[in-house]
C-alpha cells in the first residue's frame, strides 16, 4: 500500500487537520510527522503542549496508522527514510517562506517518483478561532514569562529584537525568512531604554519614568506572544527597584537587565566621551539581591550587566564582578563593549566560562556587529540582543520622506518606496 505522509505542527486538531488526514487516506496509509519542539519554535511559534503530548493527541486520530518525530524544518531526514509516495499539506506553503518547504520536498520527492498533493487550506471561523486561542494562551503573563528559561534550554543562541511599540512588536512577533534552506525567526523581544526614549523624543538618560515605560510593555504584549526583556537602566534605586521586579513580573516579563551605574545615567555607547559612573560590588549586589528577594515566581530572571568595558575599568573588574553578581543571585550577566571588534567580548566570555558553565550571557553586539550568533555560542553567549536596528532603519527612511515631499511639493515622488495602502491595512490582525 502506498504511503501518505504529513508533518502536523498543531497543539490542538481542528477541521482542517481532519481533512488533511481524510484526503491522505485516500492516497494510501497515513503516516503523520509530528514536529520536535525545538523545530516547531523556528518554523512556526512556540507549542502550548510539549512534543509527547502532541504526539499522543495524533495517534489517537482515526485514520492514522502510524505517527513519526520529524526533527527538521526540511524533510531532508523524513523522506528518504519514509519514502512516502505522495505528502500531502495545505496549499499554504505555496507562497511566503514555506514555499522553500514545498521546494524542498518537490526535489526530494522527485529522486523516486513521489508526488506532493496541495490540499485547499481550510479557512474558517472555527479554525481562525482555534488559532487566536492559541496564541493568546501563549501572550498569558504565566505562559509568557517562562519562555525565556525555556528558550535557553533549547536554543543554541535565544535571538532578541528591539521593540518599542506594538508595530514593531509585530515585526519581531511574525517576520520568519528562509535563508540556506532553514526557516529562522526571532526568539524575544528586547525593550530597550535607547529606543524607548528615542521614540518618545527623549534622551536615554532614566527620563522617561517607569509608568511610560509600562505602557510601552503593555502595547506589546496587547499583540504579540514573545517573551520580553526588558532594559531597566540602572534599576534606580533599589527601593524603587524592587516594584519595578513586581511589576514587570506581573506584566509577564521574563527578565529584567539592570547596568551596575549610579548617578546620571547616560547611554553605554557614549563611553568615556561623557561622565559616568559604576556601582560598586557591594551595593549593585544588594541591589541585585533585593529583587531576587521579592520576585514571586521562579520564572523571572534579574540580569547584571557590567559596565567595566564601557568604562574602561579593564577585563579583570569585569570578571570579578561577573562572579560576585552571580553570588548575589543573579540570572544572567550582560556584558557590553562599544569596541569594532569583538575580542574583549570574547575574552570576557571564555574567562568567565573557565569557572562558570552555566550562568547564562548576554551580549548586544551594536558595534561588534561582524561577529555570528554561531561564533558567539561558541564562546558560551546564551542570548543575543538586537537592541537598535529596528529603530536605527526605521528613522533614515522617514526622515528621507518627509524631505522629498517638502521638495516636491506633493508625495508622488515617494510612493514607490512606500508600503502599499492596502498592505498597510490589512497588516493588523482583527479579532
Ligand atoms: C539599549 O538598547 O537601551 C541598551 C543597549 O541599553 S546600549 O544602547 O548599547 O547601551
Ligand atoms: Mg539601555
Amino acid at each position: 500500500m502506498s504511503i501518505a505522509y504529513t508533518c502536523f505542527t498543531t497543539d490542538v486538531i481542528h477541521e482542517g487537520h481532519l481533512n488533511i488526514i481524510k484526503k491522505a487516506s485516500e492516497y494510501g496509509e497515513v503516516v503523520v510527522g509530528v514536529m520536535t519542539d525545538e523545530t516547531m519554535i523556528k518554523f512556526d511559534r512556540f507549542p502550548t503542549i510539549p512534543f509527547e503530548k502532541r504526539m499522543e493527541m495524533i495517534e489517537k486520530l482515526d485514520g492514522v496508522s502510524k505517527v513519526i518525530k520529524q526533527e527538521t524544518v526540511m524533510y531532508d531526514d523524513v523522506i528518504p527514510s519514509l519514502r512516502p509516495d505522495y505528502v500531502i499539506h495545505g496549499d499554504n506553503w505555496l507562497s511566503g517562506p514555506l514555499k522553500a518547504v514545498r521546494d524542498n520536498v518537490e526535489k526530494l520527492l522527485s529522486s523516486y517518483g513521489g508526488k506532493i498533493v496541495d490540499i485547499p487550506y481550510t479557512y474558517n471561523e472555527n479554525v481562525k478561532h482555534t488559532d487566536t486561542k492559541i496564541r493568546e494562551k501563549l501572550a498569558m503573563p504565566e505562559f509568557r514569562r517562562k519562555r525565556l528559561r525555556q528558550l535557553l534550554k533549547m536554543r543554541p543562541v535565544v535571538k532578541a529584537l528591539e521593540v518599542h511599540s506594538g508595530l514593531t512588536g509585530l515585526i519581531a512577533e511574525k517576520t520568519v525568512v528562509e535563508h540556506d534552506g532553514n526557516l529562522d525567526q526571532f526568539d524575544a523581544m528586547w525593550i530597550s531604554s535607547l529606543c524607548d526614549s528615542t521614540a518618545k523624543g527623549k534622551p536615554d538618560i532614566e527620563l522617561v519614568d517607569m509608568t511610560s515605560r509600562f505602557r510601552t510593555i503593555d502595547d506589546v504584549t496587547e499583540v504579540t506572544t514573545k517573551p520580553i526583556i526588558f532594559d531597566s537602566d540602572t534599576g534606580g534605586l533599589t527601593e524603587h527597584f524592587v516594584y519595578t521586579v513586581r511589576s514587570l513580573e506581573k506584566m509577564g516579563v521574563s527578565a529584567v537587565i539592570i547596568e551596575d551605574k549610579v548617578g546620571l545615567k547616560k547611554n553605554s555607547l557614549f563611553g568615556t566621551e561623557v561622565e559616568q559612573t559604576q556601582d560598586t560590588i557591594e551595593n549593585f549586589s544588594a541591589k541585585i539581591k533585593a529583587g531576587k528577594k521579592v520576585q514571586l515566581t521562579d520564572d523571572f530572571m534579574i540580569i547584571a550587566r557590567i559596565e567595566s568595558l564601557i568604562l574602561e575599568a579593564g577585563m579583570d573588574d569585569a570578571l570579578e564582578r561577573a562572579h560576585a553578581f552571580v553570588k548575589a543571585g543573579a540570572d544572567g550577566i550582560m556584558i557590553h563593549s562599544r569596541r569594532k571588534e569583538p575580542d574583549e567580548i570574547l575574552t570576557f566570555c571564555d574567562k568567565f566560562r573557565e569557572d562558570d558553565k552555566e550562568t547564562p550571557i548576554v551580549v548586544v553586539p551594536s558595534s561588534f556587529n561582524t561577529i555570528t550568533e554561531e561564533e558567539l555560542g561558541e564562546h558560551g553567549v546564551n542570548i543575543v540582543i538586537y537592541a537598535n536596528q529596528l529603530t536605527r532603519s526605521a528613522f533614515p527612511a522617514m526622515e528621507e520622506t518627509a524631505k522629498d515631499i517638502l521638495r516636491y511639493h506633493r508625495a508622488k515622488e515617494v510612493d514607490d518606496r512606500l508600503m502599499p495602502i492596502k498592505d498597510i491595512i490589512s497588516l493588523i490582525d482583527t479579532l
